[in-house]
């Protein structure tokens, strides 16, 4: 009674640290941790591999604020997970790894399974440690979980001894940690903030950037005063997608080429000049642009481009800050500058050429008339996730986004494979909010295949998911069936065929049914529509809509190619 195991330190600690979620596999040494943690309380996903449940621990850090857990074993299973801490650290994504290692005793002796996993961990986290006694459990743990969220989340790893699972001690002799609490919330400092409005109020041609630290910082509500009071255009980056909706009047994402080029001043918030932002230099932007920069990591100011103003601390607080400089005097940017009308006419010019090629009726159907459809009969509130070159680059731009943290996609890594791991972490948010949204998962045909079991996983706890394949029989482009099959005659295909190609018309619809899901295969715009709004309405289980597109079909003309890094 009044012993404690390993397995039960570990389950309570991350309980009593407010971790809701652990996704994992089970094995020899961590089965007891998984039924631990069960039994107090946290939830349970069994998945198919450690790098889709890694994707999707930490896309429940990034929905709830509290990191996900993710549960592996020793040795293959840990380094199946290290992509998915890779993905989280680049996203600044909160999540704790906790791996099953080989029995100390044993160390160095060529264990089953054994590997060095802290050492191999460190280059994916922010913190990597194992606890050396049981007594240490709780305090490695509570100290994980907190770096985890505190200054720019990532992921941590602990690494527990296989002997320590079941391994017992007195509970008087463990110290129990109270819950780590939010992050403290600081201030930027108040002369940056009189410089910054002061620079927002002289600029000619503003803009506003909305990364997706301002949807993890949860700053939506602040940054809609904002925005509304102070007149200005605004941008998302991909996952700052719904912070604002994208059909707020302010949104110019349909002019985001021309609007980086020619701002003059960028209020920088929750995104980093990275690839994503073409590093914030020319030939994407003004030579002489300001950036005011807002960012919870003081280690990312100047990166690439030396800010006019860096303002360090909690978004939310900092808009909320430069939100009452602005209303001091009720300046407003006004809405009848030679600035907004550029923007606005680029906006025109661009939804001309996408509702052209949108409302194309040649079969097969093209990815804009695909989007087209889709975007009209997604509810405004669903969940959608996104992965794959054209697939997902067309998709942003064509599916809006109306709430803060319902974007998820390969993100600043660049990831395929997260989808359906993201798709089942939603879910499992969703469902124990009892919201039960539906989650859309729009995956190109490649990007599927990275995480394609995982469908079973949707089926097993039967997750209010809406697979969308996008499918265009290979990566960027494929080709038909009868090219094909003129290919196989010609001779090895490994030599012939392009290393771009899959496989002609896969019928991914059947992994969906295989399992017990609905598979609708679609190839028109009405059955398109029909198992769409099937999949929606008359739910029941998940759904898996293949639709074949024309493999040659391709984005319309670019100014810039823009994040199109994937593409080259
Ligand atoms: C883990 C990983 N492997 C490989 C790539 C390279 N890559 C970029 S996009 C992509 C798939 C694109 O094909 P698909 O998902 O079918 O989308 P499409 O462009 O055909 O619509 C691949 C393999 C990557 N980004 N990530
Ligand atoms: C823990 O004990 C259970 C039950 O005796 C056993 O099945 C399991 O293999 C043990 N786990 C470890 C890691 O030693
Ligand atoms: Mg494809």
């Amino acid at each position: 009674m009044d012993d404690v195991t390993g397995a039960q330190l570990i389950a309570e600690s991350l309980k009593a640290q407010k971790v809701e979620y652990m996704f994992g596999i089970v094995g020899v040494p961590i089965i007891e941790v998984a039924m631990a943690a069960q039994a107090e309380g946290i939830k349970y996903v069994g998945m198919r591999n450690e790098q889709a449940a890694c994707y999707a621990a930490s896309a429940t850090g990034y929905l709830t604020g509290r990191p996900g857990a993710c549960l592996v074993v020793s040795g293959p299973g840990l380094i199946h997970a290290l992509g998915g801490m890779a993905n989280a650290n680049e996203n600044c994504w909160p999540v704790i790894v906790i791996g099953g290692s080989a029995d100390r005793n044993q160390e160095t002796a060529g264990a089953f399974q054994e590997f060095p996993q802290v050492e191999a961990s460190r280059l994916y986290s922010k913190f990597s440690a194992r606890p050396s006694c049981l007594e240490a459990i709780p305090s490695v743990i509570e100290k994980a979980v907190r770096t985890s969220i505190y200054g720019r989340p990532g992921a941590c790893y602990v690494d527990i001894a296989g002997d320590m699972v079941n391994a017992s001690v007195k509970r008087s002799e463990v110290r129990v940690l109270p819950c780590c609490p939010s992050p403290p919330v600081s201030l930027a400092d108040n002369s940056a903030i009189t410089e910054a409005v002061s620079i927002l109020k002289a600029a000619k041609r503003p803009l506003v950037i909305i990364g997706k630290g301002a949807a993890y910082g949860r700053a939506e509500n602040a940054l809609k005063e904002f925005v509304e009071m102070s007149g200005l255009p605004f941008l998302p980056t991909p996952m700052g997608k719904g912070v604002l909706p994208d059909d707020h009047p302010n949104c110019v994402a349909a002019a985001r080429s021309r609007a980086l080029l020619q701002a003059d001043v960028v209020l920088l918030l929750g995104a980093r000049l990275n690839w994503m932002l073409h590093f914030g230099l020319p030939p994407r932007f003004n030579p002489d642009v300001k950036i005011l920069q807002v960012d919870l990591c003081a280690e990312e100011m100047g990166n690439n481009v030396s800010p006019a103003v860096a303002l360090l601390g909690d978004i939310n607080a900092i808009v909320t800050q430069l939100l009452q400089g602005v209303h001091k005097d009720g300046w407003k940017y006004p809405s009848n500058t030679e600035w907004w009308s550029t923007l606005k006419d680029k906006i025109a010019a661009n939804a001309k050429i996408s509702k052209a090629l949108a409302l194309q009726t040649t079969m097969p159907m093209n990815y804009y008339t695909v989007f087209h459809h889709v975007s009209q009969l997604l509810p405004h509130d669903c969940i959608i996730v996104s992965e794959g070159a054209n697939t997902m680059d067309i998709g942003r731009t064509m599916l809006n986004n109306y709430l803060p943290r319902h974007r998820l996609d390969a993100g600043t890594f660049g990831t395929m494979g997260v989808g359906l791991g993201f798709a089942i972490a939603a879910a499992a948010v969703e469902k124990s909010g009892n919201k039960n949204q539906r989650i859309i998962c729009v995956e190109g045909d490649s990007a599927f295949g990275f995480s394609g079991m995982e469908v079973e996983t949707m089926c097993r706890y039967n997750l209010p998911v809406v697979i969308i394949v996008v499918n265009n029989n290979g990566i960027y482009s494929g080709v038909d069936p009868e090219t094909w099959k003129e290919m196989e005659k010609m001779g090895d295909l490994t030599t012939i065929a392009p290393p771009v190609t899959l496989l002609p018309e896969a019928r991914y619809d059947e992994v969906m049914t295989a399992f017990g899901g609905r598979g609708f295969l679609v190839r028109t715009v009405e059955e398109l529509r029909s198992a769409l709004q099937q999949s929606l309405s008359d739910w029941e289980r998940p759904s898996l809509i293949n639709v074949l597109i024309d493999p040659s079909s391709d984005r319309k003309q670019q100014e810039f190619p823009w994040l199109t890094r994937s593409n080259l």
